[in-house]
């Protein structure tokens, strides 16, 4: 039996945490057009009769000078440097950059790595051999696997791929479980998903979501309580925004979603609150749930 932990790195907004969700086949992580959607290490395992698979998802690569951001980078690397493979996604569809190269050459190491090239399916056809030139010429690389999480193309032959560098061994996890993260953790980020989606600029970015109460009741229904938690003031007029159309627009989507994910009903009372600029703040960082999983 094969087993073993593939770190999934690379820039903001390549399509990691898409391709995990596609792989395991269930949403362990939340996606959004937005680069930085993801904040912490969230484990996906993929369970067969034959093998293990443990993708570890990182926060992107991306230049930021806040102490979070500081926090994800951290989490990111050092995730990639306790692992059985590296698989550093690389969203080539605009052309490789010299910043995609030089972040490729900065996880070369002792572990293999694997790169998916991936949205081949907005990809100009005409782009994707000059692609592979650029990417095999970076020394290491041991394999380019072109994929399309979002088409479901090479899905397979990816995963294929990365288990011909996993070792032998017996199952780090039980067959159900398919990621390390709870319930409660789930819902804060499908709100923050949906914050993502329905605000611009630095609003989402800025958004950290704390589930309060979360509990199902006598009649199945679960009762979740949660705070929204902003930078600014203005930030809060505009998530609430007139006579509270946005809050009520964003928290129906998010319920939608709360109840596929819990196979309930859900009854959700958010709250807006402001702490001044906490993504610079350590002890608010931590507070608001953005912990150093990584040892
Ligand atoms: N066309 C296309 N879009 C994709 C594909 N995979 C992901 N995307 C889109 O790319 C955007 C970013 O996807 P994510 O999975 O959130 O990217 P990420 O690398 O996890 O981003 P961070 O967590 O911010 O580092 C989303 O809008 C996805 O829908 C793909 O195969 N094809
Ligand atoms: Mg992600």
């Amino acid at each position: 039996m094969k087993s073993g932990t593939v770190a999934v790195v690379g820039r903001a907004n390549a399509g990691k945490s898409t391709l995990i969700n596609v792989m395991v086949g269930e949403k362990v992580a939340i996606v959004s057009p937005k680069p930085q959607t993801t904040r912490d290490r969230i484990l996906g395992v993929l369970t067969t009769e034959n093998y293990q698979i443990v993708f570890e998802d990182t926060p992107g690569f991306y230049k930021s000078k806040t102490e979070l951001n500081r926090k994800m980078q951290k989490t990111a690397r050092k995730t990639a440097k306790d692992v059985d493979a590296v698989l550093f996604v690389l969203d080539g569809h605009d052309g490789v950059k010299d910043e995609d190269i030089n972040l490729l050459k900065s996880v070369m190491g002792d572990i293999p790595v694997i790169v998916a090239m991936s949205k081949i399916d907005i990809m100009p056809k005409d782009n994707i051999p000059l692609n592979l030139v650029k990417i095999a010429e970076v020394e290491g690389v041991k394999e380019i696997v072109p994929v399309s999480a979002r088409k479901g193309r090479n899905i397979k032959e990816l995963i294929e791929t990365v288990l011909s560098y996993l070792p032998n061994g017996e199952k780090i996890f039980g067959d159900d479980v398919i990621s390390n993260k709870s319930e409660k953790f789930m819902l804060a980020e499908i709100m923050r998903e949906k914050i993502l989606l329905k605000t611009d600029k630095e609003i989402p970015h800025g958004v950290a979501v704390v589930v309060n109460v979360f509990e199902k009741g006598k009649n199945g229904v679960y009762e979740v309580n949660l705070d929204i938690v902003c930078e600014k003031q203005n930030h809060k007029s505009i998530i609430i925004g007139k006579q509270g159309a946005k809050i009520k627009e964003i928290s129906a989507f998010a319920r939608q979603d709360m109840e596929k994910f819990l196979g309930a009903k859900v009854f959700l009372t958010t709250f807006v609150k402001v702490k001044e600029n906490w993504r610079d703040k350590e002890s608010l960082i931590s507070e608001l749930g953005y912990k150093d999983d990584v040892l």
